[in-house]
């Protein structure tokens, strides 16, 4: 029997001598291509040249070296009759060993000063077709891309007598595809920035493109940063400004918030997003003269529509939170939404389209810098999502749970009452906290958020900060802040801070006490612990959504307390039985939902 052929091409030599001399020694013809050829020779080891089986020597300065059927024909054969012939036909023979590692691209490209024709030669077309060659043949080919695997190898080649064993040349072809996989990201993501970056304005707004680079990534020293795809373009592309890396992890899921409360409930919808998890987030619910008042709109003189009135909504949840938010808009921006945005302290905004008046406002705000993203609606993202946590790639099936009114058919309270607008508000809580990282609990009234708590570990507390939100947020309407006597001047951010602090009962002291005091024509005395409870009476019907069931009936009370009436959580708790009980205490109407929603 003829002796196996190894076929050796590395650009990194490492252990090259070792391996050379052990195939050698265990009876094997060794091939190599030019460099490593030599360097076998050199050490007095017997190997010839790719060149004396291909018949043609390496050319075009080292481009084509082992690229020949010769090569390609011995690695790829099978043992099948129709291949042996084919061999035999063209006098080629079978190769059994494939060592090869590629072209240093990743580290030229890291090079300062490196060129598109220096990145251009480290490009390896002959090591990646063999090393793909001999991985594709794994049936019958070893393939050694990994030096360190040269020793073991070696052992299991004596030890099997030349038969390694299909579970290593498995592994070894395994090792091959990522290592091919991991080189072309390499080529891809070079070029990528090269050739399909925005890096201006005014390329941004020739239309869509498949990468952008970002300004750093979570905090300012973390770069270089980018976003984009790898197959077609960018669902979205800046109209003005340029995201940061949190804008986009805000416009991303504050997006597909939006587009899915429409989709719902058939009404526009808004959000306001701050670190990646929802301030408010509402419906185009249209608003009466107190709620006007309330979420600072009264003074509006474009008639609102019902865009601006979820927008108005959702920002006015928490104002205090939604400083500097990222906005999104389930439908094209109007004139009225973007006279809202133009008087408030806001990141960004992404829509799925903006009226040309509407485009006017918005570019002139924060100087020109303020970022609006325009997003193709028709946009969907794939199936799979894979995210890089501490160097490992996690792999999920991205949420993609349907939210709409059956999800709240199993009610397992006594009272099973569920009205319209009840529904639309557990629907508006269930969907905020698919979009807001856990824990977290929602409260919802009239198709608006009225109180998240996001981001806890105890659900308890997220039941609690959202309560003492919701509160907060129904203090706002009592008719005391209302008439709330601030001077002529004082900001919008600035009142939403004094109001904050009026309806939390802060005690302020010394300077602080003075500046707070200075805002207002006369100081207003507090809310007295009755005017409180006697307001708080007046609050009922609030939906309230957990992402997670319910441990203990702790939450059911404290939710009631805020004027929650529907309530909706999956269930699984060994509580349950006492969570309905405490629902049924309070006549409250309580939905199974079945559906977990973690968000991270
Ligand atoms: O320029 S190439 O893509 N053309 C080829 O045909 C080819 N065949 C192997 N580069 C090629 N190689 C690469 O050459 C191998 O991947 C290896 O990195 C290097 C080994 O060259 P040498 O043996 O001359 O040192």
């Amino acid at each position: 029997m003829a002796a196996p052929i190894a076929l050796l091409s590395v650009y990194d030599k490492t252990n090259l001598l070792d391996l050379a001399t052990g195939l050698h020694a265990a009876g094997v013809r060794l091939l190599g291509s030019g460099g490593t050829a030599k360097k076998i020779r050199e050490a007095g080891i017997a190997i010839e040249d790719v060149s004396d089986i291909t018949k043609a020597p390496e050319m075009l300065g080292g481009r084509v070296k082992t690229l020949h059927p010769a090569v390609h024909g011995g690695i790829l054969a099978r043992s099948i009759p129709s291949d042996e012939a084919d061999l035999k036909a063209q006098s080629i023979s079978k190769i059994s060993i494939v060592v090869c590692n590629l072209y240093p691209f990743t580290s030229t490209i890291a090079q300062p000063g490196c060129t598109l024709a220096d990145a251009v030669e480290e490009i390896d077309i002959g090591g990646v077709t063999l090393l793909r060659a001999a991985a594709k043949n794994h049936t019958r080919v070893s393939v050694l891309s990994d030096p360190t695997d040269y020793a073991e190898f070696l052992e299991a080649w004596r030890a099997g007598q030349g038969d390694v064993g299909q579970a290593i040349r498995s592994k070894l072809a395994l090792k091959a595809f990522e290592m091919t996989a991991t080189y072309d990201d390499a080529i891809s993501g070079y070029f990528r920035e090269q050739y399909a970056s925005a890096e201006l304005p005014a390329e941004r707004l020739a239309g869509p493109v498949q990468r952008l680079a970002l300004r750093y990534g979570a905090n300012p020293h973390q770069k270089p940063a980018q976003a984009y795809v790898t197959d077609g373009e960018l669902p979205f592309k800046a109209l003005c400004g340029s995201p940061g890396y949190i804008n986009l992890l805000d416009a991303l899921n504050s997006y597909a918030l939006v587009k899915e409360l429409q989709a719902a409930l058939g009404l526009p919808a808004a959000a306001s997003f701050k670190h990646v998890s929802p301030a408010g987030a509402a419906v185009g619910v249209e608003l009466d003269e107190t709620e006007k008042k309330v979420y600072g709109v009264d003074d509006l003189k474009e008639p609102m529509t019902p865009l601006a009135s979820a927008y108005a909504r959702a920002r006015g949840a928490d104002r205090m939170s939604s400083f500097g938010d990222f906005i999104a808009l389930s439908a094209p921006c109007d004139l009225a939404t973007a006279r809202i945005i133009s008087r408030e302290v806001s990141d960004g905004i992404i829509a799925p389209g903006y009226s040309q008046e509407a485009l006017d406002v918005l570019s002139k705000k924060k100087g020109g810098k303020y970022c609006v993203l325009q997003i193709d609606p028709s946009y969907v993202p794939a199936e799979i999502e894979t995210r890089q946590v501490y160097g490992i790639h996690m792999q999920q099936r991205r949420n993609d749970a349907k939210i709409d009114a059956k999800l709240f058919e199993n009610i397992v309270t006594k009272n099973k009452a569920l009205p319209n607008q009840a529904l639309t508000d557990l629907i508006v809580a269930t969907l905020a906290l698919k979009y807001t990282q856990s824990n977290s609990v929602a409260y919802a009234y009239r198709g608006a958020i009225i109180g998240i708590g996001a981001g806890q570990q105890s659900r308890i507390h997220c039941t609690r900060l959202a309560g003492t939100k919701a509160d907060l947020w129904w203090l706002r309407h009592h008719p005391r802040v209302l008439a709330l006597p601030f001077k002529k001047g004082v900001k919008r951010a600035e009142k939403a801070n004094a109001i904050d602090l009026f309806v939390g009962g802060e005690v302020l002291e010394g300077g602080e006490r003075a500046q707070w005091e200075g805002l207002f024509e006369a100081v207003p005395a507090p809310l007295s612990a009755e005017d409180r409870a006697t307001h708080a009476k007046l609050l009922d019907g609030v939906a309230c959504s957990s992402d997670a069931f319910f441990p203990f009936p702790d939450n059911v009370h404290r939710a009631r307390r805020s004027g929650v009436r529907y309530l909706a959580a999956p269930s699984g708790s060994v509580m349950d039985a006492e969570c309905i009980k405490a629902a049924d205490e309070h006549d409250m109407v309580f939905a199974h939902t079945s559906l977990r929603l973690f968000h991270h």
